[in-house]
């Protein structure tokens, strides 16, 4: 077995009940092979088996009072990953399927996404098996609340800076800010993605989208191709979505596609302005299901599908994917019929939701892989932007937020380029991102000593 190997049979023996926490394992270790010969040193300290186990895992309980007067009882995480290269920073995801895997997975993996934004920021993650969906706000507001009465006390502007996820979005980061405030009595910067009129930035709720569309854009720079014109897959309808679609109508593409978690609508003539603004107000205010487009406009909609079933199954034409949805949507079936279909260019707007084995269709394939963590990392790189307005006190047009946002995600593709380049493997940007964003936290990590 090769070193690498044996350190994630280490990770896979003692983390074996958390399936998606060992596939990120997986994924970013197998493309740091080609640093173990190059870094002796990271050997030596054990970096690579140090940077698999969190610094620290906080797991509580939610109690809380429904509309009918009934207990409630959901699961809290937080999970402190890495801070070597700044505070810990991360969203909070509220979704039934919440549970230390998942959230493990994604705070791995910010690790080495907030390593690439250029920025001062750690990886974390957190969240709640609570789901938001059918719940009225007052029950969100009591949630948040008791939620935020245990975080409190582990989180702060330097040490600990959450954000959104799925089904955490400007409502909840309302009631959970307020909360805090109320708790600490200081008005700090604790959390990103914060509302206009108290310290959020502009950009941030487009920075996810965005920044997935100019991560693409800058990809097919180098085969001389541009988005105009483009055919687009997207999955998803919530926030990351939305600003995928914005962007991508606003540079010339042609978006078809939107889905939820009850299925999968397909409109050829092209997602526009007008019915995005429906979208908009469907999933953001009335918090309604997505086969309400289908109706409106009259279009198809499969029921309990993916958009990536759809497109295998109904040989449907598409230029480029942004999967925007959950992890693992994208397995090697559907990665082969994406391609079949004429998709050479993938950029992960999701966290995960390309398979290990639908990667390997894309990298055996030539398409152009944006892996999330240098896909979609805009919506951190805004986060930080975020903090850095709060420390000074001042706050940045959108224009000056989202021309940081543009060099930030330009030079994600460029570290990941070279990297990819350095090491031998020109192009990949999944061993590219791995690399660029590990070697930074690695270094800082080593000039601590053991600790
Ligand atoms: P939202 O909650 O705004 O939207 C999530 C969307 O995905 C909804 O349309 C939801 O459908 C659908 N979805 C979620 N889980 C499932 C599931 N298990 N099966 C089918 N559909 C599902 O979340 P975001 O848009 O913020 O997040 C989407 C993805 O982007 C996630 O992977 C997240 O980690 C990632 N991401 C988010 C960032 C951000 O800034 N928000 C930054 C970087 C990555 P339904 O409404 O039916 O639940
Ligand atoms: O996965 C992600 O990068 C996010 N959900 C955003 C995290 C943040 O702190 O803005």
């Amino acid at each position: 077995m090769s070193f690498m190997q044996d350190v994630i049979a280490r990770v896979q023996e003692k983390d074996a009940d958390q399936p998606e926490f060992l596939q990120a394992v997986q994924e970013v270790l197998t493309s740091l092979e080609p640093t173990v010969k190059k870094h002796p040193d990271f050997v030596k300290a054990r970096i690579y088996d140090r940077i698999v186990i969190p610094d620290r895992a906080i797991l509580f309980r939610v109690p809380w009072v429904d509309d009918r007067g009934e207990v409630q009882i959901n699961r809290g995480f937080r999970i402190q990953f890495n801070n070597a290269i700044g505070p810990y920073k991360g969203g909070l995801r509220f979704h039934p399927s919440v549970n230390l895997g998942i959230i493990k997975f994604l705070g791995f993996e910010q690790i080495f996404k907030n390593s690439l934004t250029t920025l001062p920021m750690g990886g974390a993650k957190g969240g709640s098996d609570f789901d938001p969906k059918g719940k009225s706000d007052n029950e969100v507001m009591h949630f948040c609340q008791a939620f935020m009465r245990e975080l409190y006390r582990h989180i702060g502007p330097d040490t600990d800076v959450p954000a959104g996820d799925i089904g955490v979005g400007a409502r909840e980061v309302g009631y959970l800010y307020g909360c805090y405030l109320k708790i600490v009595n200081a008005n700090v910067s604790v959390l990103t993605g914060k509302g206009l009129e108290f310290g959020g930035s502009l950009i941030r709720p487009e920075a996810t989208g965005y920044g997935a569309v100019y991560f693409a854009a800058e990809m097919l720079s180098t085969r001389n191709q541009t988005v105009s014109g483009k055919v687009a897959a997207i999955s998803g309808s919530g926030n990351v979505a939305q600003y995928t679609i914005e962007k991508l109508i606003q540079l010339g593409a042609k978006p078809i596609t939107i889905s939820d978690s009850n299925g999968t609508v397909v409109d050829e003539a092209g997602i526009d302005a007008e019915k995005l603004q429906f979208i908009l107000e469907l999933k953001n205010f009335r918090r309604g299901r997505i086969s309400e487009y289908a109706e409106k406009y009259n279009v198809p909609y499969y029921p309990e599908k993916s958009v990536w079933d759809v497109i295998r199954e109904q040989n449907l034409k598409v230029n480029l994917a942004f999967p925007s949805a959950h992890e693992n949507e994208i397995n090697q079936l559907n990665a082969e019929a994406l391609i079949n279909n004429g998709c050479n260019c993938v950029s992960e707007g999701a966290n995960m939701p390309s398979d290990l084995d639908a990667i390997k269709v894309y990298l055996n394939n030539n398409v152009l892989y944006g892996p999330a963590k240098a896909a979609n990392a805009g919506g951190v790189a805004v986060s930080g932007l975020e903090m850095s307005q709060n420390a000074m006190r001042l706050n940045w047009t959108r224009e000056e937020v989202d021309n940081r946002l543009q060099l930030i995600m330009k030079s994600i593709h460029q570290s990941a380029l070279e990297a990819s380049e350095t090491y031998g493997c020109k192009g990949n940007y999944l061993v590219g991102a791995n690399i660029a964003g590990f070697t930074k936290v690695a270094k800082a990590m080593l000039a601590y000593g053991i600790v």
